[in-house]
Formats: C-alpha cells, sequence, structure tokens
C-alpha cells in the first residue's frame, strides 16, 4: 500500500547512510505496518526496520517511544557490560535527522526506524518443545534484567491494558451500545465471558492489596515476539516493545502460554484442533523459571496456570468486542475473522479449566525443582 517514493520520501528524514534499494513488507502483527527496508553502503547490504506506528491504537506515540528508547537503553547498558552484542540482542532507535526518535510525516503518521536484527528468525508455531524452553527463558531474562528498572520512569501509554475487569466491562458497553446489530450472532459466547466474569478482577484486586508487586512488563509476549538465531536457534533478542509498561509478571506469562501453548494457530475455524499441551505448558514454566525464579515472589509463581486462562480470555473478550463494534481495532483479514479468533480463545480457556490440576502440579513441581521451593 505504499510506493517506493513514499518510503523513500519518508526515511530521507532519518540519519541513515546509504541509498534505498528495496523495500518490503513484514505482516506479522495485528497493529503497525512494518517494512524491511534495504540499503547499499559503498556495495554491503545493510537492512533497517522501518514501522509506522498505529496511533488509533496508540495514542500517545511520544509517550511510547520514551517509553521504548529508555527500556533499551537500560538493556544495552546491561548487554555492554556482559560483553553482548547490542546490535542483535536488543532493538534501539535509530535517530531522524533533527536528533528525534521518530518522524511525523505531513499526514500525521509516525514512524521510527529499528535496527533489523540479521541471521534471525521469529516462530509463529512450535516445532519443538525446546523452542518453548527457549522462549519462556527469552521473556523471563527480559523480566530478570530489568528487575532493578526504575519502574516510575514508565508511562502507562494504555491504561489498564492487561486488566481483565475493565476488559470485560467494555465488553458490556459495546454489547449495550450494539452499534451494528451484531449482539444478537453471539450470545454463547457472551454468556462464557458472563460466567467466568467473577475471576476477572482477581490479578488487578490482588495488585491492589499488595499481594503482587508491579513490575516491567512486556504485555505482548506472543512467541512471534522473540528473535532466534538461525545458526544456534537460541534466543537472542525481544521484539515489539510498544506494550512495555509497568504490570505484572503474570500477564507475560500468560499471554505466552495463551499463543504457544495452543496447539493450533490464534484463527483455526476447526475448534477441535484447540486445545492446550501440557507438555509444552512445562516447557515454558520451566524455561521461565530457570531465568525469572528467583525475582519471584511465591504467591506470582502460584497463579501462573490462573494468569494463562485469564490472558486466554481476556485476549477472546477483546477479540468478541472488536467484532461487536464492527471490527475498528484488530486488522482483519476477511469478515468475521475477530469471531474465529474468540472462537478458539475460549475453546482454549475451556481446556486450560479442565487441565487446571495437573497445571498447578506441573508448576509446582518445577518450582521445587528450579528454585528449591515448595508452593
Ligand atoms: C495485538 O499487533 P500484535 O499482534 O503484536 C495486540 C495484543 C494481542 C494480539 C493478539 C497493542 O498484538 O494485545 O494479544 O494482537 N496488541 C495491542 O494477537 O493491542
Ligand atoms: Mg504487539
Amino acid at each position: 500500500m505504499f510506493t517506493y517514493d513514499e518510503i523513500k520520501s519518508i526515511l530521507d528524514n532519518f540519519s541513515i547512510a546509504g541509498k534505498l534499494v528495496s523495500f518490503g513488507p513484514i505482516d506479522d502483527g495485528h497493529i503497525n505496518d512494518t517494512f524491511r527496508v534495504v540499503y547499499d553502503v559503498g556495495g554491503k547490504e545493510m537492512c533497517h526496520l522501518l514501522q509506522r506506528i498505529n496511533t488509533t491504537v496508540f495514542k500517545k506515540p511520544d509517550e511510547l517511544m520514551a517509553n521504548v528508547d529508555c527500556v533499551t537503553s537500560f538493556l544495552r547498558d546491561k548487554i555492554i557490560a556482559s560483553g553482548g552484542d547490542t546490535e542483535r540482542e536488543t532493538l534501539y532507535c535509530k535517530p531522524t535527522r533533527t536528533g528525534k526518535k521518530y518522524f511525523v510525516d505531513e499526514k500525521d503518521r509516525v514512524w521510527r526506524l529499528y535496527n533489523f536484527v540479521e541471521n534471525s528468525y521469529s516462530n509463529n508455531s512450535i516445532n519443538s518443545p525446546a523452542v518453548f524452553f527457549n522462549a519462556g527463558k527469552a521473556f523471563g531474562e527480559f523480566q530478570r534484567l530489568l528487575a532493578d528498572f526504575p519502574i516510575d520512569k514508565l508511562y502507562e501509554t494504555i491504561p489498564d491494558f492487561h486488566n481483565t475487569g475493565k476488559r470485560y466491562r467494555n465488553l458490556v458497553n459495546s454489547i449495550e451500545a450494539n452499534p451494528k446489530g451484531r449482539v444478537k450472532y453471539v450470545s454463547e459466547e457472551i454468556n462464557f465471558c458472563y460466567e467466568r466474569r467473577n475471576e476477572t478482577y482477581i490479578l488487578t484486586g490482588k495488585t491492589l492489596i499488595g499481594d503482587l508487586p508491579l513490575r516491567v512488563t512486556h504485555n505482548d509476549t506472543k512467541l512471534n515476539n522473540i528473535l532466534f538465531d538461525k545458526t544456534t536457534d537460541e534466543p537472542i533478542c525481544i521484539v515489539d516493545l510498544d506494550t512495555v509498561m509497568p504490570g505484572l509478571s503474570l500477564y507475560d506469562f500468560g499471554d505466552a502460554i495463551r499463543f504457544g501453548a495452543n496447539t493450533t494457530t490464534e484463527d483455526d475455524k476447526n475448534l477441535n484442533n484447540v486445545s492446550l499441551d501440557l507438555g509444552l505448558y512445562e516447557q515454558y514454566v520451566r524455561g521461565f523459571l530457570t531465568s525469572a525464579g528467583e525475582s519471584l515472589v511465591p504467591e506470582e509463581v502460584r497463579l501462573l496456570p490462573f494468569s494463562a486462562k485469564m490472558m486466554t480470555l481476556e485476549c477472546g473478550m477483546r477479540f468478541l468486542t472488536d467484532y461487536i463494534d464492527g471490527d475498528v481495532y484488530f486488522k482483519i483479514h476477511y469478515p468475521d475473522h475477530n469471531l474465529d479468533r474468540c472462537h478458539t480463545q475460549f475453546a482454549l480457556v475451556a481446556d486450560i479449566e479442565r487441565k487446571y490440576n495437573e497445571m498447578m502440579e506441573i508448576t509446582a513441581k518445577a518450582y521445587e525443582e528450579i528454585c528449591g521451593k515448595a508452593l
């Protein structure tokens, strides 16, 4: 949807060497527009990652970019201190010609340029259990590295992003408004949420009374937000930092399970394919506890299975809300796409409920073996 000239005129505002050779879209996310751009620098190819930030979703791009810059600078310092490779182990923003972290074009579109992590790939599904162990280790490590980050420096760029109770309330508001007349098609789905509404405020309630600590959280820990090294298959870099905010470690854990331990994709029409893979759950718990276990309080560990259920329910409610609203938030690829996504999420919630006791046992055993503590 963007021409070469348009992309070039955007890129001309960034302080980068060489000549633009080509660009191509990277189509993974539901929110931003992303392009890999290739430059010729004295006969050598050099890639960058250009992104247009969706300002309908991210209403305060200045605060968002301040968060991203703060967190990536903090990570960079830690990576340098441990002798790592800052080009590959974290994203960082390349400045504009006027020294800003992002560029606003004449149509008020907001653009930023990241380093492109070479020789890397991301996974949309899991082809071996080790991949998911590594994913848990990577997001656990992200939390561990940021454990001493001064959290009051971060803006809450999307207030109540993972406040499941508020998400439930938003759903109710949309049902009442019923702007597209679609409510009549989704009474079963609405009932599914209604039956679980008393669980939606447990995590925020426990935070309020001090049982769960606020931490720097990524908030979008889908498997495909980890870059793996093409040569070693080790995780190298966490990407998609737009929702880095103060939050709960459980948001990051639960959302990762929602996406990665599901035996099928987020929008599979065949619900028989949907289930929670207990083997994968165990891999992720073990990876996560290996890197982050020591820094978690026992209540966080105890609630790991619950967080998987809540993040899945919440995501399903968000897809349902967007379907009722007329598909205004998530990019869809066909009519009813949001409804299909909602169905997979609710089928997964139901399966998590069936397997809940086993998930608790797996968690307690892993905690004991890895951290030497009983739950
Ligand atoms: C959105 O754009 P993407 O795929 O990284 C959404 C997440 C959802 C996810 C569902 C800012 O993420 O919260 O879990 O879709 N991001 C935002 O696939 O709303
Ligand atoms: Mg995202």
